[in-house]
C-alpha cells in the first residue's frame, strides 16, 4: 500500500507545501488528496484522517503522521539525504527548521501564503519586520557558508529549504524589502521543477478564501 498525503488548498496551505516538496525532491512516491479549506465538509473530512483536525497528514499503512515537520522527518528516514550528511550541519538544519516551525507568527498573520497574489501591498508591524530580518540573517548566513556546494541553504536541498518554501512564496506575493541574498534564494525556488509543479497546481485553484487573503492589490 502506498503513502497518501492529505493536503489543504494548494494556493494557501503553507504547512502542506513543506512535506509535499520534501517528498518530491527526494523522489518519494505518494498519492495526494486535497481537502479544500472553508467548505461545509472541510472540518469533517480533515477529522476523518487527522487526529489534530489539521492538514497535512501522511497515512502509510496503519500509521498516521499529522504534523508537517514530523512528516518530513519520516521522509528523511526513507531518504536520509533530506538532511545534510554532516552531523553538525544536520543539527543546524534542524535548528532553523524548528525555529521556522514554531515561530514567525507575525509574518504568518500579516503575509499569509497565497501563490496567486502578486505584488500586493502590506503595511507590516514592527514584529513582522523584525521576523523578516531574522529570516534574512538565517538565509544570508547559511548561503555565505555553503554557496560553493549549491544554491540551497546548505548547498544541496534539505528539509530546511522545504520549511522556508512558504516564505519564498510570500516574498513573491507581497511588496516588502528584501536583501539581494533573499532575492537570489527566492529565484532558486522559482527555477526548481518540483516547486514549480506546486506553483502551477496552485495557480489552477479557483477557490478564494477571504479570511486568508491579505494586502492591497
Ligand atoms: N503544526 C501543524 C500546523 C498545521 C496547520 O495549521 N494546518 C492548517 C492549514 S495550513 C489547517 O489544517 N487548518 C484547517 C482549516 O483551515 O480548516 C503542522 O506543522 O502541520
Amino acid at each position: 500500500m502506498s503513502m497518501t498525503l492529505y493536503l489543504g488548498t494548494k494556493n494557501y496551505s503553507s504547512w502542506s507545501l513543506r512535506p509535499w516538496l520534501a517528498a518530491r525532491k527526494a523522489a518519494i512516491k505518494f498519492d495526494e488528496i486535497i481537502i479544500d479549506f472553508d467548505q461545509p465538509d472541510t472540518k469533517s473530512r480533515i477529522l476523518e484522517v487527522s487526529p489534530s483536525g489539521k492538514v497535512p497528514v501522511l497515512i502509510h499503512k496503519e500509521l498516521k503522521i499529522w504534523d508537517s515537520l514530523a512528516i518530513c522527518e519520516y521522509f528523511a528516514e526513507i531518504e536520509p539525504q533530506l538532511w545534510p550528511e554532516q552531523s553538525d550541519l544536520r543539527a543546524i538544519a534542524r535548528s532553523v527548521s524548528a525555529e521556522m516551525h514554531r515561530g514567525f507568527m507575525a509574518i504568518r498573520n500579516e503575509m499569509g501564503m497565497n501563490v496567486k497574489a502578486k505584488h500586493r501591498k502590506v503595511t507590516l508591524t514592527n514584529q513582522a519586520q523584525e521576523e523578516l530580518l531574522r529570516i534574512d540573517q538565517i538565509w544570508t548566513g547559511l548561503r555565505q557558508q555553503y554557496h560553493a556546494q549549491g544554491n540551497w541553504l546548505f548547498g544541496k536541498f534539505s528539509i530546511a529549504d522545504a520549511m522556508f518554501a512558504p516564505v519564498v512564496i510570500r516574498l513573491k506575493a507581497y511588496t516588502v524589502k528584501t536583501s539581494p541574498t533573499m532575492q537570489a534564494y527566492v529565484e532558486t525556488f522559482y527555477n526548481d521543477s518540483a516547486f514549480l509543479e506546486w506553483i502551477n497546481d496552485a495557480e489552477q485553484d479557483t477557490l478564494i478564501v477571504p479570511r486568508l487573503e491579505c494586502g492591497q492589490v
